[in-house]
């Protein structure tokens, strides 16, 4: 209830979000800290020893159940269960690496796992930068890439929305003149948002409708400006080059505004967006992910490896096809989540 007045607007999303966050508890965290009746194991075998784990275990077995002492069998499903719950490959190599020696040597069981993994995930999170999304000063830009489909005029659309509600003048520039649909699609968003656009005819040169957003932003006193771009051109050296060229056109004539430079990151693709995660950050520098489609079959883990393998933090996640269907991401408030009972 309190929480339902914090979010205010964001009401509806908040049960996306809390339906999204149980599957990736459920991928990532008890699918993992399995107990001894789950595991079909033998818990006298543990003999746990560690101060803490003796503790636990006394009291889970207390209460009926007997956590899963820590072998190679339970390190290997360990690694493939991060693994299909899309942490990518090196993280969970490393994480059951970090962990192999110390719960061997330890005896550990599941509640130490468990304990382990949210010192990791926690920290994996808080050495990418602030999630928080920089808007200020007397104009801010927003340049959205990515991969055609992945979600950004939809996440634009949303966005605007967010920044309308907080009393913003916001306006987009529809970058992505490679298909007339495209701005459309961006047009109809700004209707129902209640913002305005810059669009050029069709085929026109994306810098040229950056360049012309700009000019009327600061002529008309706009808060934000925030760019949809091409996801797809001929080629991809194509759509590198033009992303290239939209970023020279914002340094040269916006270098005094705060900018954003989200690439919008499809959470149901798994790991195939972290590949083409690295191909947009050649080309054009960001400073986030926008992680949509978390309301799907996606399973999470993809929130660390966007941290560790990109260094980059998740500010946004996209939670359905609606215009409130957009959250910040909160990290401590994700981990916490994924391991409350
Ligand atoms: N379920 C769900 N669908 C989304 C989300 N974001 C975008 N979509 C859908 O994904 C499809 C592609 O979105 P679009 O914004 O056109 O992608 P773009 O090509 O990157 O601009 C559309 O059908 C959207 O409605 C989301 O967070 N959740
Ligand atoms: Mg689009």
């Amino acid at each position: 209830m309190v929480e339902e007045e914090k979010s205010g607007w964001w009401g509806s999303a908040l049960g996306k979000l809390k339906t999204a966050l149980s599957r990736t508890k459920t991928a990532l965290v008890d699918s993992i800290v399995e107990e001894e009746g789950a595991a079909g194991g033998d818990a006298s075998a543990s003999g746990s020893q560690s101060g803490g784990s003796s503790v636990a275990l006394a009291t889970s077995m207390a209460a009926g159940h007997a956590p899963r002492p820590v072998d190679e069998d339970y390190l290997s499903e360990v690694e493939e269960k991060l693994i299909k719950a899309d942490v990518g490959l090196a993280t969970a190599e490393t994480l059951v690496e970090h962990m192999r020696k110390e719960a061997l040597a330890k005896m550990w069981t599941s509640h130490d796992v468990e304990k382990f993994l949210k010192k990791e995930f926690s920290s994996m999170l808080k050495a990418a930068p602030d999630p928080q999304l920089k808007i200020g000063g007397p104009l801010s830009v927003v340049l959205i890439v990515g991969v055609n489909g992945t979600g950004k005029t939809t996440s634009i659309g949303k966005l605007c929305y967010r920044l309308k509600t907080e009393g913003k003048k916001v306006l987009l520039a529809a970058g992505d003149t490679f298909r007339a649909a495209a701005e459309t699609q961006l047009e109809i968003w700004a209707e129902r948002a209640g913002v305005d656009i810059v669009r050029l005819a069709d085929g026109s040169d994306p810098g040229a409708v950056v360049f012309k957003a700009i000019e009327k932003a600061r002529a008309e006193n706009y808060d934000v400006l925030i760019i949809d771009t091409a996801g797809r051109l001929h080629n991809k050296v194509n759509l590198m080059a033009e992303l290239k060229k939209i970023r020279s056109v914002i340094d040269k004539n916006a270098a005094d505004c705060m900018l954003e430079s989200l690439l919008v990151v499809d959470a149901s693709v798994g790991q195939n967006g972290l590949q083409q995660a690295k191909l947009f950050a050649e080309s054009c520098p960001l400073t986030g992910v926008i992680l949509s489609k978390l309301d799907g079959s996606a399973k999470g883990g993809i929130v660390f490896s966007i941290a560790r393998d990109l260094n980059l933090p998740v500010k946004l996640v996209g939670l359905g096809e609606k215009i409130d269907d957009l959250r910040d991401f909160d990290p401590p408030m994700f981990v916490e989540a994924l391991f409350s009972k």
